[in-house]
């Protein structure tokens, strides 16, 4: 059973998977508008992703005898600079979310939660794995600096990223 004080903080990072989703989505609108499909098909991957670390806490909240709750969201930024702008706050989001999860640890330490604790210890090793693919994205970006040619190629390279990250998600 949840302590009140577990439900709400769990609650309250149920919000920020959803929004992350959402943030992600607005993402690959604004790549696909913009006819960069490699970066627009990695965003809307990583905003299913999201969607499905938003339900893994619902059902967690709700087979722990809570009571899941489904909030409005904030609306997500719609426009970004360049598609640099737009992976420096992915990586921004991340360490956020990051921090998140790790505050959640602390509080299902001192709450003796401890099936909380180990069920959080999933997210504790995707957001190292969401950081630095982040990160790793962004050096690539460093590198092709104002490039055309290499941006054509980055959006290339990205899908093959993609496809190979959902193939190694269904093994
Ligand atoms: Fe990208 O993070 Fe969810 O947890």
């Amino acid at each position: 059973m949840l302590s009140k004080t577990i439900e709400k903080v769990l609650n309250d990072q149920i919000r920020i998977e959803s929004e992350s989703s959402q943030i992600y989505l607005a993402m690959a609108c604004w790549a696909e508008v913009k006819g960069l499909e490699g970066i627009a098909g990695f965003m809307y991957a990583q905003s299913d992703e999201e969607r499905d670390h938003m339900l893994k806490f619902v059902k967690f909240v709700n087979e722990r005898g809570g009571h899941a709750h489904i909030s409005d969201l904030n609306e997500p930024n719609v426009k970004f600079k360049s598609f640099k702008e737009m992976f420096e706050k992915l990586l921004e989001h991340e360490i956020f979310v990051s921090e998140s999860i790790n505050n959640l640890v602390d509080i299902s330490l001192q709450e003796k939660d401890y099936a909380t604790h180990n069920f959080l210890q999933w997210y504790v090793a995707e957001q190292i794995e969401e950081e630095a693919m982040a990160r790793t994205i962004l050096d690539k970006i460093n590198l092709i600096g104002d490039d055309k040619g290499g941006l054509y190629l980055f959006d290339r390279d990205i899908q093959q990223l993609t496809i190979s990250s959902a193939s190694n998600d269904n093994v």
